[in-house]
């Protein structure tokens, strides 16, 4: 199979290149631009219908804000709700820019081609990634609604940093509208091997989109490869080192950003009193088990629950693990329930469950603890705090943060993580006891040795990890990322 194409001169379905008028820098434009899917704020309303916003928990956009503030920000992206228009407002000391979406919009660019076509794609197709030519149009008309919008409220020659696979085309669209500006693009998913990218028919398109950023970040070193080696099989294109060159001299760069936590504010949770409290209560609530092994994931394909929990029915059921002796709680927050493959999945994993516990329960306890529910911080605190084993074991996962956030609430340094060597913390997390999740047998092995191992074992390799991701955190990761930025030539 050849890995080359090159970039054809006229494209039928090359809508993302129509003609661009450059625009002015707005003259009190921001200096500091985030464009991703998602706003960070979310929209309350009180007893007396009075609305307001909220910043929304999450990493991203604590390490974001201080940023922001200090050099006069704009967040751009979708408040959330379709066919609605919010004027841009001020927030927290920096400017909020709702982008609206239409409900086909929804349907077709973000439940669509994001999350049915892209998703899959870029995670090894472990679903079957879905091709429809309507849902490119919208994602065209949608990257290039928040170019705009970008574009509007960009400051002359400002840093504007693109979040996420949702928004590729965002890049090259901005750049065409305001060629001053410096241009970031950070992928929080895979880049998938070349072979997987070439199924997509939109390939060129994707990726003369992201090459309009002056750097690309990717969560690994693979990822980055992958891009620079499709980058250089595509004719025009030279790649020196890290560096792509384009037929206009400028470069685009690519490397490799880990994304991280706030790895003391989970540890300071874990210790509040409050938290504490939670924790020994949850024990109670379980029956005091003398082991707890806990996941917690997204309800997605990708997280391989169905593997997982097919190993613990096998442990619990040959009585290698002993039901009266041990727990697995699971948690899975709702997600993309309005996809079809999400309400599968979740089908599959009730029925699942609900087998393994009525074979292996006795009449006291399920052996598996599973809610279908999301939990607040000071809740997930808890829960990492009471795991002895912690266990991720995706498929194949960007980075996956719910390790570092086990890790940064385990200061009793017995606790053990089982992880992937497909999630992208693999690659920082080595002290882990590592699994293949596809081979059932080799993660029952792993699982069972995790909960069994010495304590000095598990001190040696918890305390490692606890150095790698203090050392590491999501302020680290910004900064790394906004200071090559920086460095970057147009
Ligand atoms: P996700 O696929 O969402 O993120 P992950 O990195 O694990 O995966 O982040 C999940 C977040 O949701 C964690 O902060 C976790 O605490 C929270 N969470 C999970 N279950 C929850 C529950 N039941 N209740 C409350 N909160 C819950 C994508 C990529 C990842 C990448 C991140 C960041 O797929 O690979 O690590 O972006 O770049």
């Amino acid at each position: 199979m050849t890995t080359e194409f090159n970039p054809a001169p006229t494209d039928p379905e090359a809508a993302a290149e129509e003609p661009t008028t450059p625009m002015d820098a707005p003259s009190d434009g921001a200096s500091f631009v985030v464009v991703a899917n998602r706003l960070p704020v979310d929209r309350t309303t009180d007893d007396e219908g009075e609305v307001s916003w909220r910043t929304s928990p999450g990493g991203l956009v604590t390490a974001l804000e201080p940023v922001m503030r200090r050099n006069g920000g704009a967040w751009v992206g979708w408040h959330g709700a379709p066919d609605e228009k919010v004027e841009a407002f001020e927030h927290d000391g920096f400017q909020v820019v709702p982008v609206p979406l239409t409900a086909d919009e929804v349907e077709e660019y973000y439940e669509g081609f994001s999350n049915a076509t892209l998703w899959p794609l870029y995670h090894d197709a472990v679903a079957f990634p879905e091709f429809h030519r309507e849902w490119w149009d919208a994602y065209v008309v949608v990257n290039k609604r928040f170019a705009e919008r970008a574009a509007e409220v960009a400051g002359e020659g400002a840093t504007v940093w693109v979040q996420d696979y949702q928004l590729q085309l965002v890049p090259q669209m901005l750049r065409a509208l305001r060629p001053d500006l410096k241009i970031g693009f950070f992928l929080h998913i895979p880049f998938p091997p070349v072979e997987l990218f070439l199924q997509l028919p939109w390939r060129r398109q994707v990726l003369e989109g992201l090459l309009g950023a002056d750097l690309v970040g990717f969560q690994t070193a693979g990822g980055a490869a992958n891009f620079l080696r499709l980058s250089r099989n595509n004719a025009e294109r030279k790649v020196k080192g890290d560096a792509v060159e384009m037929p206009d001299g400028r470069l685009s760069r690519a490397r490799a950003f880990p994304i991280s936590i706030d790895a003391q504010s989970f540890n300071d949770m874990a210790n509040d009193p409050e938290v504490i409290k939670q924790s020994e209560a949850l024990l109670e609530e379980i029956g005091n088990p003398e082991i707890v092994f806990l996941g917690v994931d997204r309800l997605d394909y990708t997280k391989g629950l169905r593997q997982r929990i097919r190993a613990f029915g096998e442990l619990f059921e040959s009585g290698q693990l002993d039901p009266s002796k041990t727990v697995f709680i699971q948690v899975a927050t709702p997600s993309r329930e309005r996809v079809e493959e999400y309400r599968k999945l979740r089908d599959d994993i009730d029925l699942l469950v609900g087998r393994i516990n009525s074979h292996t329960a006795d009449l006291g306890r399920d052996p598996i603890v599973y809610r279908h529910a999301s939990f607040g911080r000071d809740m997930m605190a808890a829960m990492y705090r009471i795991a002895d084993v912690m266990v991720v074991t995706p498929l194949r996962d960007g980075m996956n943060l719910v390790a570092k956030e086990y890790i940064a609430c385990h200061d009793d340094p017995e606790g053990a993580l089982v992880l992937s060597e497909f999630a992208g913390a693999a690659h920082e997390l080595k002290q882990a006891y590592m699994v293949n999740p596809y081979d059932i047998n080799g993660m029952k092995d792993t699982l069972l040795k995790a909960a069994a191992d010495s304590p000095a074992n598990r001190r040696r390799r918890m305390r490692a990890l606890r150095k790698q991701v203090f050392t590491h955190t999501i302020d680290k990761w910004a900064d790394d990322f906004l200071t090559e930025l920086r460095g970057t030539g147009h």
